[in-house]
């Protein structure tokens, strides 16, 4: 019967197309929405976001809860990153929204492993507090996250760190062949077993430095160290060090040709990254007219 078997097929292909456009339509109507906020440093200016943007599916903040750039109060930053904890619990119970709390250097040095020298805002009275409650956390804690091709990390992830410090899957491939979700997990792994491998290292004091840590390289080192090193479709997404003008640097980031690197640690400037299928934008917190500067 060749004419429905035609017909068959015509219709399969007609039911097919309109499948493909359904899913297509799905996909660019309704992408994922990540919101990314900054370095807390014991700001409650996360409450502002997540209460504009509840319809993210995913929340990622970038880490450093703990030291205040502001003289915001040792028992606050301590409520506040509790109160960061208890909205994760309270949304994921929902079931609509996944929250990903990042690790960051300001959080590492109340660590029970930390022996080094503390470094700025470092709250000795309070230290003991922080660290009962990071340690009863820190299964909510992260030290990288992936999602498709982007890589959250609090300061970026330099293939130099990778090859030196990492907990590697199989010795024989090197860190370009291996996807987003790769890194992340073999980042992840080393912190449960060497934490101590994200000590500060290097000779630059400030962290500018291709073989310092996820969470304290500086973005000059991180982009020289992994040119043509990690897979160039790779897009990293950081904290930890603030851009002093958020529009340019964003602008720089949309528009590089290699690997892309977004700087996120934007909640001095009241401002947040918004990552809608796999596109960026840069968002603005209306003017807080009680707390201007
Ligand atoms: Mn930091």
């Amino acid at each position: 019967m060749p004419f429905l078997w035609v017909w068959d097929t015509i219709l399969l292909d007609f039911r097919a197309g309109i499948l493909y456009i359904e899913v297509l339509k799905k996909e660019t109507q309704n992408p994922l929405k990540t919101v990314v906020i900054g370095d807390i440093h014991g700001r409650t200016t996360w409450k502002e976001i997540v209460d504009r943007e509840q319809d993210a599916d995913v929340v990622i903040f970038m880490g450093d809860y703990f030291d205040s750039r502001d003289r915001v109060a040792g028992a606050k930053q301590l409520q506040n990153f509790l109160d960061i904890i208890q909205w994760k619990l309270d949304v994921e119970a929902s079931g609509k929204t996944e929250v990903v709390m990042i690790f960051g250097n300001h959080d590492f040095h109340y660590m029970p492993w930390y022996t080094r020298e503390p470094y700025s805002g470092y709250l000795p009275y309070m230290a003991a507090k922080y660290r009962k409650a990071l340690v009863s956390n820190l299964h909510h804690l992260t030290l990288a996250y992936a999602m498709g091709e982007v890589l959250f990390s609090h300061a970026g992830v330099s293939v130099e760190w990778l090859n030196r410090f990492a907990v590697k899957p199989d010795a024989e491939t090197p860190w370009l062949r291996l996807s987003t979700a790769e890194i992340a997990k073999a980042i992840n792994d080393t912190f449960a077993q060497f934490p101590k491998r994200f000590d500060f290292n290097g000779f630059n004091p400030f962290g500018d430095d291709p073989q310092q840590s996820p969470i304290w390289i500086r973005p000059w080192a991180l982009e020289i160290a992994n040119i043509a090193r990690l897979s160039a479709g790779l897009v990293q997404v950081f904290g930890h060090t603030i851009p002093k003008d958020p529009q340019a640097v964003f602008q720089k980031s949309m528009e590089s040709q290699g690997h892309k690197y977004f700087h996120a640690d934007l909640l001095s400037h009241r401002m947040y990254l918004v990552l809608k299928g796999d596109s960026f934008s840069l968002q603005n917190l209306p003017t807080d007219y009680f707390n201007l500067a």
